[in-house]
């Protein structure tokens, strides 16, 4: 299916004020974009939300029961989106059981590289990795997750030097808590308001891109003082939806803080941190989640996120897209996407 929205309303302006962005398609349910450029076109990896009316709500999230992904493109922001169709289904991935949540994908010598979360046959969540000669799919998943690889929201980064790196790891429904130490532990729980809050895992990629090529190790974030985050400064500390960009030399870790609705960000000097807490990249939209992607077009930097706009619904989100500004100091200009 290919189908085109235009995006004639994206200029609109509330009261002269910011602009506010559309959804980017409305003919289906878009979220968790990740956005990148390949060859000069713009393409989003999103999550495809859907209603599905068999699965009950549930704390773990079990009512974002995505079943495949569609890649989006388009020429140019605030050009017409196309829905490339299907690029990958669950029952072509070979270890998934259930829920295919928020995607990324990254270019190296001639393949596609889509990383994507999904629970295994044992109700785990494990990343994935799936391949193509096109940007749009459709992507081949290799018949086993990333070895080592668990809990959800991969990210993809490459450094100048060619080195990759995989991010990953949400809380709560993402099961971050149940692995320390990248042990299992079915029975890990969320932590304590007074304890240390659980940290963004990283790990570097084999050349293959399909493989760790070291043990997955945590990714510090740390306050003004150069102290990590405890549960209570849930406004502030991770919860998931990791994303990596450089900006003037230095790193920028974004992340949502989950249950206080917060889009986040933090500095750092190099891949693997630590990274120093900033403040807020977005504050909170309509709906529960809060997750984004940041992305460099031409001379201008955009934040690509999405909000419950078109349904109303936490679980039927739509995507979105809104300029983004680094101030002089590299701080990013908070962004209200409603004003
Ligand atoms: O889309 C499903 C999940 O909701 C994502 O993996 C999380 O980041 C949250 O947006």
């Amino acid at each position: 299916a290919l189908m085109g929205c235009s995006l004639t309303t994206f200029a609109q302006t509330n009261g002269g004020k910011n602009p506010i962005s559309q959804p980017l398609v409305s003919h289906i349910y878009t979220a968790d974009p990740s956005a990148h450029v390949f060859n000069g076109k713009i393409y989003i990896y999103p999550s495809h939300d859907i209603d599905a009316k068999d699965v009950k709500e549930d704390d773990e999230g079990g009512h974002f029961a995505m079943r495949d992904y569609h890649v989006l493109s388009m020429d140019k922001i605030g050009g017409k989106v196309k829905d490339n169709g299907v690029a990958l289904s669950l029952e072509d991935v070979p270890w998934a059981g259930r829920q295919l949540w928020a995607p990324d994908a990254t270019y190296k010598n001639g393949t596609y590289y889509l990383y994507f979360p999904a629970k295994d046959k044992q109700d785990i969540f494990r990343i994935g990795v799936a391949t193509s000669k096109s940007p749009t799919g459709p992507f081949k998943a290799e018949p086993e997750p990333i070895n080592g690889s668990y809990s959800i929201d991969p990210t993809v980064f490459q450094d100048a030097d060619g080195k990759a790196y995989l991010y990953f790891g949400g809380i709560w429904g993402g099961q971050l808590q149940r692995w320390d130490n990248n042990q299992y532990d079915p029975k890990g729980a969320l932590k304590q308001k007074n304890e240390v809050a659980y940290l963004p895992r990283v790990a570097r990629l084999s050349d293959d891109m399909k493989s760790f090529a070291e043990p997955v190790r945590e990714v510090q974030i740390l306050d003004e003082n150069g102290k990590p985050f405890l549960e209570k400064d849930n406004d502030k500390r991770f919860f998931e939806a990791a994303w990596l960009h450089q900006y003037n030399g230095k790193y920028y870790f974004s992340y949502s803080t989950g249950d206080s609705h917060n889009l986040c960000y933090a500095i750092g000097d190099n891949p693997y941190g630590p990274f120093t807490y900033k403040g807020l990249v977005l504050k909170p939209v309509l709906g529960w989640t809060n997750h984004h992607s940041i992305v460099q077009v031409d001379k201008k930097w955009y934040l690509f996120y999405h909000d419950v706009q078109l349904s109303g619904k936490t679980h039927l989100r739509n995507v979105k897209v809104t300029e983004l500004t680094h101030n002089p100091d590299g701080t990013i200009k908070t962004i209200d996407a409603y004003k």
